[in-house]
């Protein structure tokens, strides 16, 4: 999975970034590394079976802390767009190609008011200005594409083939494509479209196959933040926006890994821990301590990442063992591995995400809780422990 992080510039993008991806237990034994210093790991948290199942857990794909499965998730961070991004201006069309692998956008948008639309300063900065400028320079972006490929496309009488063939990379199913057009009410066969209709299809198809959450970032400053954030809530629906502080976040963590505090990203506390914390720093934390207690989810920066995760992008967790038994793999490890799965998926889908030898000989499964046979087409739930039964093991 990969999530964009996207936003004009000096939003806050590097600052989410950084606190998403910094993760100190994560630095400590997992296997990944950071090559590009823009694309980094995240991690989605959720309830590990092993509370349910009172067991402890070694988790080999993902980490487990205190109950909590953290499960890795790519993140993007590039540079500020600006308005006329899709015609080349700013980091232009790279900006947007090295996106077009997301499976969904966090917008980062600045509540505090104290930035305009292109990132300079500003009295009394509009989020919801931030957020349509980047949402119609994705739209144009994408339009651009397809009306390149225009003339080509008109002469092919499979429209949704010669469209899936022009937006390839794009991580874009054959279905969205179909819908779009439905909803656009335009001709699939022999396609001739007006910009305006690109435009129109673009933005269903947007719409459709890429989730956008609005990050409602700098909740800690300004005194704009609450009518900023209401009006986003009104013009994006309140489950697309996420009231945050990432830089609250970022420096949580970072006295976290420096073991000044003790604290998990998305909880409403933390406990100091060092002993020799000066006046300023104590000072700081006491500050941050408030804006934690006084909001609901914290910094809402984890709580934005799990939404996506979870609720936006619709995902279960489920956990494939070989030993139905003691829930383990070949080599003994309770509950190694947490597959993020979309809600739907059956217990084929889950034997496809493991290896595609496995979903081809696969014969049945096993609901590890329940010890009962479950067949391939049917479908798994949150939680679900499955062992996969395959004719060539
Ligand atoms: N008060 C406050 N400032 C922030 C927050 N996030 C970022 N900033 C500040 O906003 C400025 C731009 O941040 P940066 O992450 O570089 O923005 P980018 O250009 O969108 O990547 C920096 O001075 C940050 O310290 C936040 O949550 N609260
Ligand atoms: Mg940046």
């Amino acid at each position: 999975m990969l999530i964009g992080i996207i936003g004009a510039p000096n939003k806050g993008k590097s600052t989410l970034f950084s606190a998403l991806t910094m993760n100190d237990v994560a630095i400590a034994d997992y296997p990944f590394t950071t090559i590009d210093p823009n694309s980094g790991i995240a991690y989605a948290t959720h309830e590990c079976a092993e509370v349910k199942l009172k067991v402890k857990c070694r988790a080999r794909n993902s980490l487990c802390v205190s109950g909590t499965r953290m499960i890795p998730v790519n993140v993007i961070d590039v540079a500020g767009l600006v308005e006329g991004a899709h015609e080349g201006r700013g980091m232009g069309n790279q900006f947007l190609n090295d996106l077009a692998a997301a499976d969904a956008f966090m917008l980062v948008v600045d509540a505090s008011g104290r930035t305009d639309s292109s990132g300079g300063a500003a009295q009394h900065g509009s989020a919801v200005e931030d957020a349509e400028m980047v949402v119609s320079e994705l739209y144009q972006w994408l339009s651009g594409i397809i009306m390149k490929h225009m003339p080509a496309m008109s002469k092919s009488k499979d429209g949704v083939s010669a469209l899936e063939a022009v937006l390839t990379g794009l991580k874009i199913s054959r279905q969205s494509v179909e819908r779009a057009i439905g909803k656009c009410n335009l001709t699939s066969s022999n396609i001739s479209w007006s910009s305006a209709d690109a435009l129109e299809f673009s933005r269903a198809l947007l719409d459709e196959s890429k989730p956008v959450a609005i990050i409602a970032n700098k909740a800690d400053a300004g005194s704009d933040t609450i009518s900023n954030v209401r009006a986003l809530r009104e013009r994006f629906g309140d489950a697309s926006v996420f009231e945050c502080s990432a830089a609250i976040e970022m420096a949580l963590r970072k006295a976290s890994s420096a073991r000044v505090i003790s604290y998990l990203p998305g909880s409403r506390s933390f406990e100091i821990i060092g002993s020799g914390v000066s006046p300023e720093q104590k000072k700081a934390l006491d500050y941050m301590l408030s804006f934690l207690k006084g909001s609901e989810r914290g910094t809402g920066v984890q709580s934005a990442l799990d939404s996506i995760v979870f609720k936006v992008l619709d995902n279960i967790v489920v956990y494939p063992v070989e030993d139905e038994n003691k829930y383990t793999d070949h080599f003994g490890n309770v509950l190694p591995d947490a597959i993020l799965l979309k809600r739907g998926s059956t217990a084929l889908d889950l034997a496809a995400a493991i290896h595609t030898d496995l979903a081809k000989h696969m014969l049945y499964a096993v609901d590890a809780v329940k010890k009962m046979r479950i067949g391939k087409e049917q479908e798994l739930h949150d939680g679900d422990v499955v062992k996969i039964v395959s004719a060539a093991r």
